[in-house]
């Protein structure tokens, strides 16, 4: 490792031809070299023939730099391009060794390393972090027997039930091909084109309409495998899973206005979230849960199980907690880990399968192509982040950019070398593909069992509190006024009809879509008496505590001492962070003379970076604040997205130039007395949002 000086060390420098100063190494410095070693002079100039002449060819350090430069950019992902990942670990809590042979589930307290990579799926790489899109969730784990990756999504239903649907599903989310936009949303023609005319993605739609699709964090999203796998005992035995994430910080989303506005004043607010909370020791924390069933289960359910756009509700099959996931390390270089991390749905190890679910099997055969594409060649598992962490042999060689090949002689086998020469061979048992009976023509069919496109999109809808069956209904609204053709519109309130009337209604009104269409057509009619599962509600499942969350704090030169300390301390005492937001960033002091740094320049920090938000200005500060803008939409957004305010006596002059009168305001709105009144608002942030305030706020 070099050491990095800080910025404000004056190391050895000397003077450049221009009489400008460069460092130059010695003591703690390195001595710059080219890729080849050889120690570099000078990198300012290049190499000329007289110093207004032309370039010369020779200067083979210029030529290496600007070469390695012109190839820096590999391809983004073709989906998922924007993502951030972190390592981490993952610990056995409860055995599975009852139902499954592999490795890592049979010693309780046995770690394993992970690594994660969380992403959007339609925005390019550079798009923002709190779109409405699905999030991915995949997890590499480092096994003894080899690599596993778990491939998912934080909704645990998909889109279409064939792979060959893929392709033109993601043409039509992503930016159309004549204009290239709109990025990184659905709100636009051809995707509301597609899924209007595809049925099946009647129960993803919604849960897309839903708040699921703009999460607070990464930290408070949960985790789905989505597709029904298999767990395989020691003795050849299939038992069907789920594989499920809790987030120990419990579920959290962002209004969707506030999404729009955090995009503008943060693109990277998860990215952000993730970096801050593990590099200041809060390791985010999820519970892999599993649900397991047999084929009696299977031929009870109303539902075919290899259908990926069907979930099991848990209150059917309870989610079993077998282990934790902790994210404790971010990446070193995001590049060479998070950018060349190659997840292949098939790289499963023994004590797991696949099923026949139509979607996974074409996801076995996508991946694989698509990092040999993305990363250049087939030696890909070479690069550190993708090798396993266990022994590996085989005797695959060459190829671009090959790391390891096989050492001595032989490079095939049989092969009748003696060892060390012969290399390595098979066991014979380990991985075992379970034989499971298959037979029937070849036809391109998809089975009756898949027909039913409506019952648990209405499920889904049902589980929802009235909040956030508004939210999905406002979803709808919003992202079906961007649609420009009336007639897709219609199509689409034609399917909702089927989910439940009055959103259906709801919708139309809100579009000004009148008469009502008819119903589109049901290949099968909708299963009545489908009960609500309150497990699929973010609100049914928040954390009722502000941990992990953050407060964001105005406050003016001269802040009283006392009431910032015992907020700070509140907040600390539930394992919170807390932002100070100043006219100024530096120069501060609070009353009693101790300087403080803020994080934000009031303009640049908006209050939809926060939780919650409290106003300590003092009563000079308010006066010069009160005439400002951004200040005054600090408050006013804070209010319309429905959080908890805190504020002083001297704010009560912001409050009144942010339109907020004592009339207007409601129990969200907490006056601090004193110092001993910071616990009981911390306490009152646990819930998040006072969301009773949004039928308040919202008209339209
Ligand atoms: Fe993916 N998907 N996918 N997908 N997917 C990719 O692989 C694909 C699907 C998911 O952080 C690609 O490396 C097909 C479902 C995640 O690096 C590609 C089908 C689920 C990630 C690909 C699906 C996912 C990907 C693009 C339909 C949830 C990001 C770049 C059959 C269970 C992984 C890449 C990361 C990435 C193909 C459907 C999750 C092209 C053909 C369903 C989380 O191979």
């Amino acid at each position: 490792m070099t050491k990095t000086p800080h910025p404000s060390a004056s190391p050895a420098t000397h003077t450049g031809p221009g009489g400008e100063t460069h460092q130059v190494a010695g003591g703690d410095t390195p001595v710059m070299t080219t890729q080849q070693g050889v120690p570099v002079a000078d990198d300012q100039n290049t190499l000329r023939a007289g110093a207004n002449g032309p370039a010369l060819m020779e200067d083979f350090h210029f030529r290496e730099k600007i070469f390695h430069f012109d190839h820096e950019r590999i391809p983004e992902r073709v989906v998922h391009a924007r993502g951030y990942g972190a390592h981490g670990f993952f610990e056995l809590t409860d055995s599975l060794s009852d139902v499954s042979k592999a490795d890592i589930f049979q010693r309780e307290g046995e770690r394993t390393p992970v690594f994660v990579r969380f992403s959007t799926v339609a925005g390019n790489k550079g798009s923002a972090d709190v779109v409405r899109d699905v999030r991915g969730f995949a997890v590499k784990f480092y096994t003894k027997q080899g690599n596993w990756d778990l491939v998912g999504n934080n909704i645990p239903v998909f889109f279409i039930q064939d792979a060959i649907k893929f392709p033109d599903f993601v043409h039509a989310a992503k930016q159309a091909p004549d204009r290239d936009f709109p990025q990184a949303q659905t709100a636009h023609d051809n995707f509301w084109d597609f899924v209007s005319l595809s049925p099946e993605a009647t129960h993803m739609v919604c849960w897309a309409m839903s708040d699921r699709a703009i999460p607070r964090s990464f930290r408070f999203m949960e985790g789905f495998g989505v597709h029904t796998f298999r767990l395989i005992d020691a003795q050849g035995r299939s038992t069907y899973v789920k594989f499920h994430w809790k987030p120990r910080l419990g579920l959290q989303s962002v209004a969707w206005n506030e999404a729009l506005k955090i995009n503008g004043a943060d693109p990277d607010f998860h990215r952000r979230d993730l970096w801050q909370a593990i590099t200041s020791g809060n390791f985010p924390e999820w519970e892999l849960g599993v649900q397991l069933f047999d084929d009696a289960f299977a031929d009870s359910f109303p539902f075919d199980i290899l259908d990926p756009t069907k979930l099991i509700p848990e209150e059917l099959v309870p989610v079993r907690r077998v282990g934790r996931l902790v994210l404790d390390r971010m990446v070193d270089n995001f590049f060479a880990e998070t950018e060349q991390v190659a997840f292949c749905t098939q790289n499963i190890v023994p004590g797991v399968d696949f099923t026949n679910d139509p979607l996974l099997q074409g996801r076995n055969f996508s991946y694989l192509d698509t990092q040999t594409k993305r990363l250049g060649g087939p030696n890909f598992t070479h690069i550190p982040i993708n090798a396993p962490k266990c022994p590996f042999h085989n005797f695959q060689q060459d190829g671009h950019m090959a790391m390891h090949n096989p050492k001595g002689r032989a490079n095939y086998e049989p092969n009748s070398w003696s060892q060390p020469t012969g290399g390595p061979r098979e066991t014979g048992e380990d991985f075992q593909t379970f034989a499971a009976d298959v037979s029937g023509p070849k036809l391109r069919q998809r089975s009756e069992s898949f027909a039913d496109h409506y019952s648990q999109a209405r499920q889904f809808f049902i589980s929802q509190t009235p909040v956030e069956q508004t939210h999905m209904r406002d979803a709808f609204i919003f992202e079906l006024s961007k649609v420009e053709t009336p007639a897709i519109r219609a199509r689409m309130v034609s399917h909702l009809l089927h989910v439940d009337k009055e959103l259906a209604e709801a919708v139309a009104k809100g579009l000004g879509l009148s008469p009502l269409p008819a119903p589109a057509q049901a290949a099968r009619p909708v299963v009545a008496g489908l009960e609500p599962s309150p497990a699929l509600s973010i609100l049914e499942n928040g954390p009722g505590s502000f941990t992990g969350r953050k407060l964001g704090i105005v406050i003016t030169n001269g802040v009283d001492h006392e009431l910032l300390g015992a907020l700070q301390d509140a907040v600390a005492a539930v394992n919170g962070t807390v932002e100070l937001i100043a006219p100024t960033v530096g120069g501060l002091k609070d009353s009693a003379g101790n300087p403080l740094v803020a994080q934000q320049r009031i303009n640049g920090g908006p209050s939809v970076l926060y939780d919650a938000v409290a106003l300590l200005p003092t009563v000079e500060g308010a006066n010069a604040l009160r005439h400002e803008a951004t200040m005054r939409d600090f408050i006013a957004d804070a209010f319309a997205h429905a959080k908890f305010i805190a504020h002083n006596d001297a704010a009560e002059l912001l409050l009144a130039a942010a339109g907020l009168h004592p009339k207007m305001r409601d129990e969200g709105v907490i006056a601090l007395e004193s110092a001993s009144d910071a616990d009981t608002f911390i306490q009152t942030c646990g819930a998040l949002r006072l969301w009773a305030r949004e039928g308040r706020v919202h008209s339209i």
